[in-house]
């Protein structure tokens, strides 16, 4: 049986990261978790750390200020997947990848005598989780600032040869489930409900736990090198107004509901600060455009449900029940 692949956790404490240390501990992998000096007294953070280290992980001193200590850090290890924050009000921060991205190119450029440098590293997955960036090209600002900067990282893997998988994991349940696809809240309202435009616009939605485990499956996968693997559940292709009705059947009652045009919707922008801005933006893209399912999964990428047939992921009546 082939040796499990040693996987580094870049931002494993974050919201996203703590799930995929938590899946990669599950699957076995020797499991590395990058441990910043800069988390200083957030003894949440060490907590967090020193819980994973008591379940087998492996604590690696690291810092985006110390290069070396990068390099050292992705030598250890087969894969490196990054979960590095992304969300406009979280502590956004995606373009600090580019030192991770050369870091690996030290780390893992070893040059062969009479044959170019090879690449150590078997896999890089960069922070990205969401709306896949390459087909976001005419988002609207500000909200199109996240996706250039994935793209920009990517560039930067990709001009560097650096083996990578792209994850586009489309919504996070926490934010657009428990909300019911509303902004400014996480739980479900139990009298009335804003439907963008008429409600009934694809997304797709999945649980974070689901997502961190197909991502640990994907990282270290031969038929997803240098691919982008979409998370596209058949069961969680799901509308607003659809998602209304699951739970409007959890709790037994009809809720109130108003609709907001898209004129409507964009119209207090300029009154809104930078991040609610990228927030409204994002919605835009997801709610009115419906970026999510506009567009088959064709030759040269994969869909993780499809990949991995084992996991049996959440269907989002399920995730709702937390809330009742
Ligand atoms: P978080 O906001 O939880 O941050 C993750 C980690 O980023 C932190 O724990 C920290 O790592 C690291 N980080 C933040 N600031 C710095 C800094 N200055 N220097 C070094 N490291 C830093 O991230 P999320 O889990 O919310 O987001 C992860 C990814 O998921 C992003 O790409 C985001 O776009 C995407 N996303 C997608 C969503 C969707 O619905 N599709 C929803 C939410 C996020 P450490 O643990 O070392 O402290
Ligand atoms: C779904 O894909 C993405 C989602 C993405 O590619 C990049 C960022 C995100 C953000 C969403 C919009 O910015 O992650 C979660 C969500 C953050 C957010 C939720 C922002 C403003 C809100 O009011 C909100 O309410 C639930």
């Amino acid at each position: 049986m082939a040796a499990k692949s040693r996987v580094l956790v870049v931002g494993g404490t974050g919201y996203l990261g703590r799930r995929i240390v938590k899946a990669s501990l599950e699957r076995g992998n020797p499991t590395y978790i990058l441990h910043r000096p800069e988390i200083g007294l957030d003894i949440d953070k060490l907590q967090m750390l020193l819980s994973f280290k008591a379940q087998g992980a492996r604590l690696v001193e690291g810092s985006f200020s110390d290069h070396g200590s990068l390099v050292d850090a992705v030598r250890q290890v087969d894969v490196v997947i990054c979960a590095m924050s992304g969300v406009h009000f979280r502590s956004h921060n995606l373009l600090l990848q580019l030192k991770l991205v050369d870091a690996i190119k030290e780390a893992g450029n070893v040059t062969m005598e009479r044959t170019e440098a090879i690449m150590v590293l078997q896999r890089f997955l960069p922070s990205e989780f969401g709306m896949d960036p390459a087909r976001m090209g005419d988002a609207m600002e500000p909200g199109r600032v996240s996706f250039d900067e994935k793209m920009t990282v990517r560039k930067a893997i990709e001009d560097a040869g650096i083996p990578h998988t792209y994850v586009s994991a489309n919504c996070f349940a926490g934010y657009f489930v428990g909300s019911l696809c509303q902004m400014q809240r996480l739980v479900p309202p139990r009298d009335r409900v804003t439907l963008l435009g008429g409600g009934d616009v694809k997304a797709v939605f999945v649980d974070e736990d689901d997502i961190a485990r197909y991502t640990v499956r994907a990282a270290d996968d031969p038929r997803t090198l240098n691919k982008t693997v979409y998370i596209r559940p058949p069961e969680n292709i799901l509308s607003q107004r659809e998602l209304v009705i699951l739970w409007e059947g959890l709790i037994g009652k009809e809720l109130e509901k108003t609709s907001i045009s898209k004129e409507e919707f964009l119209a207090p922008m300029k009154d809104l600060d930078y991040a609610q801005q990228v927030g409204v933006g994002h919605f835009y893209e997801l709610f009115y455009k419906g970026c999510l399912t506009n567009f088959e999964i064709g030759e040269g990428a994969e869909e993780a449900s499809n990949l991995y047939p084992d996991v049996d992921y959440m269907r989002m009546e399920d995730y709702l029940k937390r809330f009742v």
